[in-house]
């Protein structure tokens, strides 16, 4: 059974005509796309803003119809994955580089609902190394500013040359292992000179579904 496919499906449930929606990035938040495609062929009457380049491709050859963030103040609801989903409803996302875009979106909405398969679902955050947006300028200072939080941070690379986000910054991704206090990290990391963002959703996420392999899909 497909765990990602499940939970994307069942954030549709959310979905009302005449919303705008928040469309999130990767490849759980894809099967919501399909899924709100189907439905807009049959006359859903929705428009969405797209968190990155990729999901604005996938949603335009989907047929979903989009906005842009600029033309709107609040969104109905958001959809997205993340990379570790908390007990406590916290979340580190930016595996896919979009983390700049999901937060801006997301902060904006009125319900802001996450599909992850089960792997996902943690105790504690950290496991996952969380992924920081930084300036291209002097990103080694940010990164050795960075690394006295207690972690290594490490510059994200794509084909041989440093990974760029849709925003033309950079990705270091920060080997924490755990990370205690969620929000004195948020808060501490954007305090740095060089840091645009950072993956850490704190307090954001109203609803989390997640896929079981086991067929089963569970609704927090
Ligand atoms: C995105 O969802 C990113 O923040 C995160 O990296 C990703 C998880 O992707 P997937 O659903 O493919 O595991 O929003």
């Amino acid at each position: 059974m497909n765990a990602k496919k499940l939970a994307g499906e069942k954030a549709i449930e959310y979905v009302k005509d005449g919303m705008h929606l928040g469309l999130g990035t990767g490849s759980t938040v894809y099967w919501s796309l399909v899924k709100l495609g189907e439905l807009i062929r049959k006359g859903l009457d929705i428009k969405g803003v797209p968190t990155s380049k990729n999901t604005e491709k996938l949603s335009m050859e989907l047929g979903i119809p989009l906005v842009s963030l600029s033309s709107i103040n609040e969104l109905d609801l958001t959809i997205d994955g993340a990379d570790e989903a908390s007990t406590n409803f916290e979340l580190i996302k930016g595996g896919g580089g979009a983390l700049l875009r999901e937060k801006m979106v997301a902060s904006i909405s009125k319900r802001f609902i996450i599909v992850i398969d089960e792997t996902k679902y943690v105790t504690s955050l950290g496991q996952f190394p969380l992924p920081v947006e930084i300036v291209q300028f002097g990103w080694e200072v940010t990164c050795n500013q960075i690394s006295k939080l207690g972690c290594k941070p490490k510059l994200r690379m794509e084909n041989n040359a440093p990974f760029i986000t849709d925003n033309k910054n950079y990705i270091v991704d920060c080997y924490f292992e755990k990370i205690q206090d969620t929000k004195e990290v948020n808060n501490t990391l954007n305090m740095i000179p060089g840091v645009v963002e950072n993956g850490l959703f704190v307090k954001m996420a109203d609803v989390i579904v997640i896929g079981g392999s086991n067929g089963n899909v569970n609704t927090l």
